[in-house]
């Protein structure tokens, strides 16, 4: 399963993967095949199965689906991104740079002269035209023929409900007809502002079309999630409807393919094999407590996205982490805002794990866990610790006993503080027959990492040498594995302060 990403967020390399992907679509033709598609769609009218009707929006999503998948045929790792032109408005957005869309149109012609769909670069001739249009570049012309959707404007667009209304074509109101606002008031000025190739029939020609469309799209999928029980509009038969516009009609082109789609069949995204980045899932919502044990979970199906909420009372650092040998990426939302992202990491905690540690006033806090590959599975395990649940847990002398503990249950951490009074080389070692794993944390903060350790000691026994400043530490001991439990016993050992037998 793909996550379709703002393209604004997009790396270097991700938007040359893409880029690549679509160049080679049009060196071998398919490229062209879907202009002709959407062409011949809207010279259908005034039976076009694709615009001003119910379909508009299952159309250009099943269109969509079916140019992602031919690129991912060049490679799998390519997925549409979307342009939030609420957002990036200007000709100066990083959408237009030379490493991903080129820029705008000049001279009379308003041919686009940068970037890797340049006209000149050899590689991006148009063959599939409007009648009667002869020009072989592509053109744009920012602005000329009006302004981008604003934010109010999309904001409007999702509050109407149903879905559409009769008579079920671009005489709909916006009002009644989310399609039709959406379609009219949203989706046209973005090819409007664009300009130039844009405006046409043929216009897939400039590739910022699935860009603008995958912006479409997404927003048909967030009203869909507001909107859980606005069924689609109208039913097959409903009089007067363009053949492939009732929610159970076969879509033209595709209607002669074995079981053809329907706008029916293409209503859930997520089962046509994508996401979007900016999906928070409502339903499912794990709640995590602070400076309990790790809760176990897993990434069972690719591209499942986990939701987790916890709450903060004391403000103060927290720390949101994953163990496991799964590389899974964490988001972190809020304060009571499901959508407003704090961060996002992959990486920074042991191994592929991720790691967010943040200053996080009082109040609700949303967490999303998903696999970095939207193609694979596996187990992980999640915890939120906070400074202010630090207070009471047990010491261990430097140099004193052993203090005996037990992993009593599955997942358990077992926590400990010890000082450093003299800087130099300390060894905190675990003993007994227990796999235990340790982690150390300070100094001063019980959420810096330092270091972790699974079998440095005797036997399966953890152990961390390091030297380590005057200060205080935080040790936690897991069983390595996340069911184990049993005895072991925990010590450290200032070095410098042991006699040393010379001679
Ligand atoms: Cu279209």
């Amino acid at each position: 399963m793909g996550i379709r990403k703002n393209q604004s967020s997009l790396t270097a390399p991700e938007k040359a993967a893409f880029v690549a992907a679509v160049k080679t679509l049009k060196a071998n033709g398919s490229y062209d095949t879907f202009v002709a598609q959407h062409r011949a769609a809207f010279m259908a009218s005034p039976n076009d199965p694709a615009h001003r009707g119910p379909a508009f929006l299952p159309w250009h999503r099943e269109y969509l689906r079916r140019f992602e998948l031919a690129l991912q045929q060049i490679n799998p790792s390519v997925s549409i991104p979307y342009w939030d032109w609420t957002v990036d408005r200007t000709a100066g957005a990083s959408l237009w740079a030379s490493d991903f869309m080129g820029g705008d149109g000049t001279g009379a012609s308003r041919r686009v002269t940068t970037g890797p769909f340049a006209f000149s670069t050899g590689e991006w001739a148009l063959t599939v035209r409007d009648p009667g249009d002869t020009t072989t570049f592509l053109t744009r012309a920012f602005g000329a023929m009006g302004a981008l959707p604003t934010q109010q404007g999309v904001s409007g667009a999702l509050n109407v409900v149903p879905y559409d209304s009769a008579p079920w074509n671009s005489n709909s109101s916006t009002n009644t007809s989310f399609r039709n606002r959406l379609e009219v008031v949203i989706h046209n000025p973005g090819h409007m502002w664009v300009g130039g190739s844009m405006m046409a029939m043929s216009s897939p020609n400039d590739p910022v079309f699935w860009l603008h469309h995958c912006n479409i799209d997404r927003l048909w999928a967030e009203w869909q999630r507001e909107n859980p029980t606005a069924i689609y509009l109208p039913p097959s038969d409903t009089p007067n409807v363009v053949a492939g516009h009732g929610r159970d009609d076969p879509m033209p082109p595709w209607d002669n393919e074995a079981s053809p789609p329907t706008p029916r069949s293409v209503l859930d995204h997520r089962a046509l094999g994508y996401t979007y980045d900016d999906e928070v899932p409502t339903p499912g919502i794990v709640s995590l407590t602070i400076g309990a044990p790790a809760t176990s979970a897993s990434i069972g199906q690719a591209g499942e996205i986990d939701g987790y909420s916890f709450a903060v009372t004391t403000p103060g650092s927290h720390v949101i982490e994953t163990q496991g040998s799964t590389d899974v990426v964490t988001t972190l939302y809020g304060p009571n805002d499901m959508a407003a992202v704090i961060t996002e990491d992959d990486d920074s905690g042991p191994g592929a794990n991720s790691r967010i540690e943040r200053n996080l006033s009082a109040g609700t806090y949303y967490v999303r866990v998903r696999h970095y590959s939207g193609s694979s599975v596996g187990n992980y395990s999640i915890s939120v610790n906070g400074s202010a649940t630090q207070p009471g847990i047990p010491t261990i002398q430097v140099n004193g006993p052993a203090v005996q503990d037990t992993i009593a249950a599955a997942n358990e951490r077992d926590r400990y503080t010890f000082t450093v009074t003299n800087p130099g080389t300390h060894t905190i070692e675990t003993a007994g027959s227990t796999d235990c794993f340790l982690t150390l944390f300070g100094p001063g903060n019980p959420t810096t990492f330092i270091a972790q350790d699974d079998d440095s000691g005797p036997g399966t026994n953890s152990r961390i040498a390091l030297n380590l400043a005057p200060g205080v530490y935080y040790v936690q001991v897991r069983h390595y594995s996340p069911t184990g439990t049993g005895p072991y016993s925990i010590s450290v050992r200032d070095w410098s302060r042991i006699p040393r037998y010379s001679g």
